[in-house]
């Protein structure tokens, strides 16, 4: 039977001033060229290059410049839920840091909306200023959509124009869900200080293990669950969440990492999904890739859905 594709249409964004080097900004182009004709073009969002920043925000690289990335995403992103309100929207973006734009724009175009969010990654992206070790702003996405600091467990302490501009990126993001409202699949590389902050607030996580235990299927089905008091979800899909093997070509890949198939069954029952509104994808550099092995993949796992 023909099934008709859920995100048919798609918003690209064109940045890799979150992540550790250049290159992811390059993902969104490659990964959309193997779409097939079925993919409508929204909009395209490009960011600043590396190489015009001044990275003046040391515990937060390239915050200023993010900042403006962010601030394009949400209008652009609640422009089209204005526009379009039972449709669904497919974004692929460069680093992670672009995910609390996306959360703002959904939250803006219905304030009232209780987002869930999924969050597939190997990583928990749950930093801030004050608790990352890398100051790569990639690995703070979730902490800027809900407003936290971690303070309490800080390990840096941050300077005025860091903290002026995270700040504004909090304000950007609007407290746009709460750490109630999340689920984590694949996560395995985390500090010490995001370990602390998802027992605090009991945040469930599926395992690489329980994926294969259970199926990708019953994991996707118990996450939506788990959210059904939420009214729209979203989901984040960072291909590093993939074994190591499998995705060469992302910035922070992590072994021991979920398989393909399992993979395709997450994202494709949750695209069956009503309430699932966005589905974003990230993180692939094809700088880093062997040959085209990494984007054909995942344009194989998302195939029945982009
Ligand atoms: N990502 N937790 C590490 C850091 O530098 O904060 C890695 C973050 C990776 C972020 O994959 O989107
Ligand atoms: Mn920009
Ligand atoms: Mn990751
Ligand atoms: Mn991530």
């Amino acid at each position: 039977k023909i099934m008709k594709k859920k995100f048919k249409k798609m918003l690209l964004v064109e940045c890799d001033l979150g992540g550790p080097e250049a290159g992811a900004a390059l993902g969104p182009n490659a990964l959309y060229s193997l779409l097939g004709e079925n993919a409508e073009l929204v909009d395209v969002i490009r960011c600043a290059e590396i190489s015009d920043c001044h990275n003046t925000t040391p515990q937060a690289h390239n915050l200023k410049e993010i900042n403006d990335c962010l601030y394009q995403i949400s209008q652009s992103v609640s422009e089209f839920f204005k526009k379009n309100q039972n449709e669904s929207l497919g974004i692929i973006a460069g680093d992670h840091s672009t995910a609390c734009g996306s959360l703002a724009g959904l939250k803006t175009a219905n304030p009232d909306a209780r987002i869930g969010v999924i969050w597939i990654d190997a990583h928990a992206d749950i930093h801030s200023p004050y608790t990352t070790p890398s100051g790569n702003v990639h690995g703070m996405p979730i902490a800027a959509a809900v407003g936290a600091d971690h303070k309490k467990i800080a390990i840096n302490s941050i300077d005025q124009e860091t903290h002026a501009e995270w700040e504004k990126t909090k304000r950007l993001s609007q407290s746009s869900f709460t750490l109630n409202d999340l689920v984590y699949i694949g996560i395995r590389d985390l500090e010490q200080q995001e370990q602390e902050v998802l027992e605090q607030h009991n945040i469930p996580h599926y395992s690489v293990s329980s994926v294969s235990r259970l199926g990708g299927t019953e994991v996707a089905t118990a996450a939506l669950k788990y959210l059904e008091h939420c009214s729209s979800i979203y989901v984040s899909f960072d291909i590093d969440s993939l074994d190591a093997e499998l995705v060469p070509g992302t910035g922070t890949p992590v072994t021991d990492g979920l398989d393909a198939f399992n993979t395709m069954k997450i994202i494709s029952t949750l695209a069956a999904s009503d309430k699932v509104k966005l589905l974003e994808v990230v993180e692939i550099n094809p700088l880093l890739d062997q040959g085209n092995k990494t984007t054909e993949l995942v344009a194989r796992i998302l195939e029945g859905v982009f």
